[in-house]
Formats: structure tokens, sequence, C-alpha cells
């Protein structure tokens, strides 16, 4: 059904049947588990740290080596390895009868099958929904034949870790029969606790001791095994840091007893329901296409797994699926990541909006250093907000030399992006209490960032910004990014709007914000003489607009063409001398990109830009083909939109991106084009967007699909929708608390509570 050694069962799953070494980077990534709180590798269960074995947890940043701060990987406490009559059995063995990978993406729980001529072995792992510190691993070893079995489980400090050793110390110790480890970081001592309980079931005699080393304490369980004596092992490690709470040993070790007591099966079950109610709400059928619904769920799971919904933290670019890009939120959090959550559970968006309201500070300390005022987001931001992106991110591969790339200091849009997902926020909830104490004073302090960065070009008598970077990362440098300027205007015009809100309904709260901030009322004015002024590049005659100024006189080239100057394909592609610097060819979608986040353009001027900057996109950044999908599928170009889709779903299944780039290591799964899976299915294909309280459906199915069905939730009220080619029925759950008006393809309706309509 798939490529790349993928398959699956139910569409609820993916498995492999074969091992390839060569990918297991990859396969970690794919088949891992996880719950916001935690990400742990589908590696197989006997990985070391060579195999990428990983447990990254969330608010565990630290410096290891002065480079740079990432989240750590902690000790792992499911390591096992098994040893049959003096002979290790691996799940990487080539000479095995049988084996089987498979991640249950419907409940987040990794099998791990293998068997030799004497044995079976099962492995059941996953990271509780229902208790989020809490991973859950069961063995079921069978004897084929009389055995000697050696089983060997707990915690091994010696991990993986992309910029260097992370912990100073590690304690450890036996406690209530149960195993601990305690490590500290080393930049800012952070303790970090794992405790494990193990339990073993065996008819047979059962021999157990523990070994304590350096950096691993295990437990050790001997025992002649037959055919009708398996050995079964449960197990509970709990995570803790003294991020999460003042006393992490203690809620470790009583978390552990207490799942401990309820026992393995019960844990298990309490997770699924977790995982059933999650899906109520996230998951798309697709009927009519098994290998596109199997797609659509791996992105979805991988969308959820990596959001921490548990404190104000930020979603990474690679979720807690590895180190890189250091466990911390880019722009891809407001614009790939929170629309599935806007329109389906805003209470998550809320969530992550607010870990931008909780690193203002780090944003206005980045403003100022860089001689702004305001507030101007980071480009790689972790728990403060400050920017963690060094200056030397790639480095020349040909030449050996660093690069200085400005992501950090020039690419000013995440800060509009910031503040348009609040405006998106409190359009489709109303959530009013939101938008007055946190809101308000991240969107002004945004404008004053914007205002403080413009350049009143007195002779143009308008505003630009220049010397940035678009979001197309191979123009640095460029004048008036057309994308920049827009969110720019619509930052400010919607600043304008909560501030009205504001001198109407709280006078008082507007003034002490006002004072806070430092914002004059003559401030307040030149954000709307900016609106008005405001430089938003022309649609030339063709219908055409230009990217950034002189992006016309640029080289033009294909791509491919440029692919072949390369001197090594690891070279970056951008700034300051790549192949595509003085070329028309961009990185990843940028017009194209705004039109998704902006319909009020006219269908001829999408058309127009999309067919001239489509050919010229090389998607040199993950986040580009989703976005390619959704303007395709509304613009009547379904084939673009369909191949575009498989395209973006695919790029960690086939491992389509570059794992490293300019000598920096950037793998991991990409959480941004996961989250777009859902703006590619519902913006796309349904066409749906909200408009002053109207929901608009303009549907467009692929060919290859029968069906589709999602459910959206517009303040409060849920919407179920269900589109064929013929027709989209859109069903109002009874608990509706209005009738909500609907627009399909240009017809208007009402849809009353416990209703359906249908066109
Ligand atoms: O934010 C993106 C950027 O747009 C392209 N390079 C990778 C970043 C993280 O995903």
């Amino acid at each position: 059904m798939f490529e790349n050694n993928l398959n699956s069962e139910n569409c609820f799953d993916l498995y492999e049947t074969s091992f390839v070494p060569e990918q297991e980077i990859t396969t970690g990534s794919n088949y891992m588990f996880g719950n916001g709180y935690m990400g742990y590798r589908g590696t197989h269960p006997d990985a070391t740290k060579e195999n990428y074995a990983a447990c990254i947890v969330t608010d565990t940043y630290d410096n290891a080596d002065g480079k740079w701060q990432e989240l750590c990987n902690v000790p792992n406490g499911l390591y096992l390895d098994i040893v049959v009559n003096g002979q290790k059995v691996s799940a990487f063995g080539d000479s095995l009868s049988h084996y089987k990978r498979r991640i249950d993406i419907e409940t987040a729980k990794l099998t791990n099958e293998f068997s030799t001529d004497d044995v079976a072995i099962s492995v059941e792992r996953f990271a509780s929904m229902d208790q989020i510190h809490i991973l859950s691993m069961r063995l079921v070893l069978r004897a084929k034949q009389t055995c000697d079995v050696v089983v060997t489980t707990g915690i091994n400090g010696d991990v993986w870790s992309i910029n260097g050793e992370h912990f100073s110390e590690y304690n450890l110790s036996e406690v209530n029969g149960g195993l601990l480890m305690h490590s500290v970081t080393k930049e800012l001592h952070t303790d970090i606790y794992v405790a494990e309980k193990a339990v073993f079931q065996c008819g047979a005699e059962v021999k157990e001791n523990i070994d304590i080393g350096d950096k691993q304490v295990f437990r050790k369980v001997a025992a002649k095994l037959t055919p009708e004596t398996p050995l079964v092992l449960e197990k509970f490690v709990a995570i803790y840091s003294s991020n999460d709470t003042d006393n992490p040993k203690e809620l470790a070790l009583d978390n552990l007893a207490s799942v401990q007591k309820d026992g393995y099966q019960n844990a298990a079950e309490k997770h699924d329901i977790r995982w059933q109610a999650l899906w109520d709400k996230y998951d798309i059928k697709i009927a009519g296409n098994d290998r596109d619904q199997t797609l659509t769920r791996f992105n979805l799971y991988h969308n959820i797994i990596h959001t921490p919904t548990h404190a104000l933290l930020p979603i990474g670019a690679r979720g807690l699926s590895c180190q890189a890009y250091q466990g911390a939120a880019f722009w891809d959090q407001e614009v790939f990541n929170l629309p599935m959550y806007l329109y389906t559970d805003p209470e998550i968006a809320r969530n992550v909006l607010r870990y931008r309201y909780e690193t203002l500070n780090g944003a206005r300390r980045k403003a100022r250093k860089l001689g702004y005022r305001g507030a101007f987001y980071a480009w790689i931001s972790g728990k403060t907000g400050d920017e963690l992106c060094p200056d030397f991110f790639f480095k020349d591969i040909v030449s050996g030399r660093k690069i200085r790339n400005h992501f950090n200091c020039w690419q000013i849009h995440v800060s509009p992006d910031v503040a348009y997902t609040i405006w998106k926020y409190y359009e489709v909830t109303g959530d009013k209490e939101f938008l007055h104490q946190y809101g308000a004073e991240m969107m002004l302090d945004i404008s004053l960032f914007l205002l403080s960065r413009s350049f009143y070009n007195v002779d143009k008598d308008r505003y630009e910004y220049i010397r940035l970077l678009g979001p197309d990362e191979y123009h640095e440098n460029v004048d008036n990014n057309i994308f920049t300027n827009y969110q720019a205007r619509y930052t400010l015009q919607k600043t304008i709007e909560v501030y009205e809100q504001l001198t109407k309904e709280n006078p008082s709260q507007l003034a002490a914000l006002m004072n806070k901030l430092d914002i004059s009322e003559e401030t307040v004015n030149t954000f709307r003489h900016m609106i008005e002024k405001m430089y938003i590049q022309p649609i030339n005659e063709n219908g055409v607009i230009e990217q950034f100024d002189g992006y016309f006189g640029l080289e033009d080239v294909t791509p491919e063409e440029l692919a072949t100057r390369l001197i090594d394909k690891a070279e970056y592609w951008g700034w300051p001398n790549g192949v595509a610097v003085h070329t028309q060819v961009l990185k990843q979608a940028d017009l194209v990109q705004l039109f998704v986040m902006h319909d009020d353009f006219d269908e001829d001027v999408v058309k127009a830009n999309f067919d001239y900057y489509e050919p010229r996109t090389e998607h040199g950044s993950s986040l580009s083909p989703a976005m390619h999908s959704v303007i395709a599928s509304k613009i009547g170009y379904d084939d673009f939109a369909y191949r575009y889709f498989v395209k973006s779903c695919t790029v960690d299944l086939y491992n389509t991106n570059k794992a490293i780039s300019g000598g920096t290591f950037i793998g991991g799964i990409h959480t941004a084009s996961c989250g777009a899976v859902w703006q590619m299915v519902v913006f796309g294909f349904a066409g749906f967007s909200v408009s002053d309280d109207t929901l608009h459906f303009k549907p467009a199915l692929p060919a290859e699909w029968d069906e589709c069905s999602f459910r959206v939730n517009h303040k409060a009220n849920i919407v179920d929708v269900k589109m064929s080619r013929e027709c989209i029925v859109l069903e109002g759950h009874k608990q509706n608390m209005a009738a909500l008006r609907i627009d399909i393809g240009g017809h208007g309706m009402m849809l009353e509570p416990g209703q359906s309509v249908s066109r």
C-alpha cells in the first residue's frame, strides 16, 4: 500500500516487517509515542544511544556544551535486554524468524515482536495520556523449547545527545524494590528523577538481582523457561523534573506506586479512553483511500503527541522527537500547529498562546537588544522566549566556514504571526477575557515593535520594512517582503480594534496597559497612520505581486537547474553565497503562504501568483508543500492540491526532507507539516473558512477519495461535517447553544442545534 517499507492493518496504525538500518533515525521518529509531556522514540527495546534511542522531556532546556540550549534526552527507563541460552536476542537481529514493529496510532502504543527458533518476544510500550509522567512497558516472552533466559531491564543513563552530555551527576539507588536515578543538568542544575518498578510473572522459578553501574541501574532476572511458563514483565517508569514541581522525587515515587497498584491493564484502559476522546475531536475520516486515511492520521497523531497541554510550553518544530531545533517554537507553532486546535479544541490553542504571553519579556529583551521597542518574538523560542537561535546556524560545507544567517534578527514576521493567531483565536471563540487580559498586551507590544522596526520613506510617503527575511529563507537582507508588510498591517489593524474595544468596555484596564507599555495616544495615532500608509506591493499587469523589492530582476532559473550548480548536495542554498541567492528560486511558500492566511485576494490574482511562484519554489522547507496544496484546492488545481497533499503527508514517512543542512542536524518529526494536514483537508479540500461568524464551505474533494468527515468547533458549537463529491452534510450538535450561519459555495443557510443541512 505504501512506499518505503510501510504497511497498515486498519488505517490507524503503521508497521514494518523488516528493519532498514539506514533509516534508523527516521523510523525512530516515525514510530515514536508520546503524550505532550514526553516523547519516546520508536526505537527497538534494546536500542541504545548508538541507535538514537531517546526520551525527550518538555521543560528540560539546558546548555551542555556552551553552544545552545536544547531539551534533554533523559535516562532511558524502558531499556530492555534479553539473553537466551547465553546469546543476546535482539530486535535488530538479522536471523530473526519473525519481526514486526507497529505503532498503533489510535492508542499511541508501540509493539515490537521478534522471534528466534527458541523464543517469541512481544514488547508493548506507551506514554500514558492519563498519567503524563508515566511510561509503561509489557514484555511477553514465550519459549518454544526449554531455555535459559536472562532479562535485563532498568534505567540506562548513557543516552544520545546532539550537543554534548547534559548531566553532571547521576545518583542511582534502589527504593522500595524499585530503581531510581537522579541526574542533574549541567547549566541550570535541573533535577531529573527517573523511577522504575517492574513486576515479573512466570510459572518457573525466577532469580532477580540488581546491578548498579556508573550511569546505569539494572535488574537482571534469570529463569529456565518452558513453553508452558511464559515470562511476563510489566513495568512503569515515572519521570519528573524540578521544573515540573518542587518535589520531583516524592512525586515520581508516589505516582509510580499508584499506577503500580492500579496495574498495567487498568493503566492501559485509562490511557485508551483518553485517546478515544482525542480522536473524537481531531480525527479526519477518509473513505475510499486507505493510504491517505493512514497518512492523514499519522500526521494528526504527531501534531497531538508533540503538543504540551499540561503547562505553558512551546510546540517544538521537531516536537519531542529529538533535540533538533532545541525543542523550541518557531512561527510554525501559530501558523501550522495551532489551526487544527483553533477550530476543534480552542482551549489548547489558548494554552499555547498563553505561553507566548508568559514569554513576552523574552520577546521584549530581544527587541531591546537589537535596539527596538515592543516585543520581537524569537525565531527559536524556548522556555523564556529569549532568542535561542545562535548567530551562526549553518556552515558553508565547502569551505568549512561558519555562515552568519539572520534568522534571529531579520525574520521579523514571527511577531505579527503571533498577533494574527491571537486574533484568529478571538474570532473563533469570542473569548474576550483572553483578548483583554493577555491578547491586548501582546498585540500592543508587537505593534510597538512593528512601529519601531519600520522605516518611514519620506519621499514616497509610506512605511516600509527594509533589511529583512520573509518566510522564503533563501533571500536574506531584502526590502519590503510582501508577507511581512501585509502581516504587519493586519496586526496594526487588529490592535486598533482591540484598543477601541477596550476604550469602550474597559478604559481603566486600557489606561493601565498603556502606562505599563509606555504607549501614548500619539503612538496609537501613528499605528493608524501606518495602517493607512503601509507599503503593500502592487499587483502588476500580469496579476503578479513582487515578493520583495527587486525580486523580478533576479536570475530566472528553475530549482532543478539550480540543483545542478551545487558543489555538494548538503550545501545550504541561501544566504550569503548559496546557489539560490541571486535567483528567483524560493525556499518555501511566501506569497502562497499569505494567501492561505488571508482570503482577501481575488481568485485570478491568487491563480496568477500560484502560476508564477509555484514552479520557482524548491520546497526546501517541509512547511511549503502543504500551503501549496491548500491554495491549489482553492483555485481549482485539483491535481496539484492532491499531489502536494501526498508530498506534505509523507515528509517524514518517506524521509524526503534534508536531515542535515549546512552541517546542522535538522532531522526528526516535522511537526509543522504534521499540523498542516488538518489545513490541507479542512481549509483546502473542504474550502472551510470563517468570517463574520459565518462558516463557509467550498468543497473540492480529491477524485481519489469517496468521502471525508471531520468536526469543527465555532464558539463552543460543534459541527460534524461529511462530504462526498456530490454533497456536503453538516450536522449541528444537540448541545449547541446557537444556530450557526453557514455558507456552502455561496448559498447561505442556518444550522440549528441538533439539525443538519446539506447541499
Ligand atoms: O520555521 C521554519 C522555517 O520557516 C523554515 N526552516 C525551518 C523552520 C522550522 O521548521
